[in-house]
């Protein structure tokens, strides 16, 4: 495709693909391996805000620049309780980026070459879908430097490897190839480097020849299924959205705003 840039930023690449329903989001701090600072983490939700809202937009790639993935919290920022941002606060805004991802009702796709470590592994587990370059290393840095992750981090991590796997990684902090990821279904599909943004293009514009609600809900029920009473609002909120297209909802706020009582006798109890 023809990528058109969105917006300026700072640490990231925002793009649309031109005549598409598909936005790359790159982080672009390849000097540290694409480690974010906050402000990474603030332009990927800006960017992120945009995709959701813009109706075109069926699918998101989110992929690093340089030949990485991301390489997690950038510990040269790394302050007293959480990564310190330009204004000298510290925070972990990360966490609202995984649940950012999680609940944008459209499937973003990792594409991971080299390192996706530590917060960046954890932001690939919580995508949709996950392709990797042959040359992909995966792991979890937290227990080496400090840091970990018991929420998507670990809880997901589990249920997408199973404990024992989700607990060698974080205990062990090891790293592992792509297709070691692939055996242990941690990723969709493995494929040459250069073949990496082809390979994702392909698995989206597949997802783009599908019903866009049928998509929404499946979203929604996997999360469902993980995520608690987030994950059935999600589902639920999703159901109010079809229930307002329909006559039987338009009636009730009809009959409200002309002030008489509904009329629902014309609409089915389905068995
Ligand atoms: C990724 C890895 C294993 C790569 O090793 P190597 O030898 O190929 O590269 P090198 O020389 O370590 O890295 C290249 C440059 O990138 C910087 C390095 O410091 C180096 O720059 P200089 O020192 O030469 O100037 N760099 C790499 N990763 C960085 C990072 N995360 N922050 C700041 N600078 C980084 C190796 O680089 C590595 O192990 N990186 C650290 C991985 C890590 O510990 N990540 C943080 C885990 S904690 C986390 O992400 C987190 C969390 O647990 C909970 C909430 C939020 C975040």
């Amino acid at each position: 495709p023809r990528w058109i840039k969105v917006k300026d930023y700072e640490d990231i690449i925002y793009e649309k693909a031109d005549g598409e329903g598909i936005a790359k989001i790159t982080i672009n701090r390849p000097h540290v391996l694409n480690a974010f600072r906050p402000e990474t983490v603030m332009e990927m939700q800006d960017a992120f805000t945009d995709a959701r809202n813009d109706p075109r937009i069926g699918v998101v790639l989110l992929t690093g620049a340089g030949g990485n993935f991301c390489s997690g919290g950038d510990q040269k920022v790394r302050g007293h309780g959480g990564y310190v941002d330009e204004g000298g606060m510290a925070r972990l805004n990360v966490l609202d980026l995984q649940r950012q991802i999680r609940t944008l009702p459209k499937p973003v796709i990792a594409l991971v070459a080299g390192y996706a470590i530590g917060g960046g592994h954890v932001l690939h587990v919580v995508c949709d879908l996950t392709i990797a370059a042959d040359n992909a290393r995966f792991g979890q840095a937290g227990p080496r430097v400090g840091s970990f992750d018991g929420g998507y981090g670990a809880g997901l991590l589990a249920r997408i490897v199973g404990h024992k796997k989700a607990r060698e990684i974080w205990y062990l902090c090891r790293q592992y190839t792509a297709q070691e990821a692939l055996e242990m279904g941690l990723v969709n599909a493995v494929v040459p480097a250069d073949q990496l943004e082809a390979e994702g293009v392909k698995w989206a514009r597949e997802i783009l020849d599908k019903s866009p609600i049928a998509i929404r809900m499946l979203k929604a029920a996997f999360n469902a299924d993980t995520d608690g009473l987030a994950g059935l609002q999600q589902l639920a909120g999703d159901a109010t959205l079809i229930y307002y297209l329909t006559d039987e909802a338009k009636e009730g706020q009809r009959a409200f705003l002309e002030k008489r009582k509904p009329d629902w006798s014309k609409f089915p109890r389905f068995p």
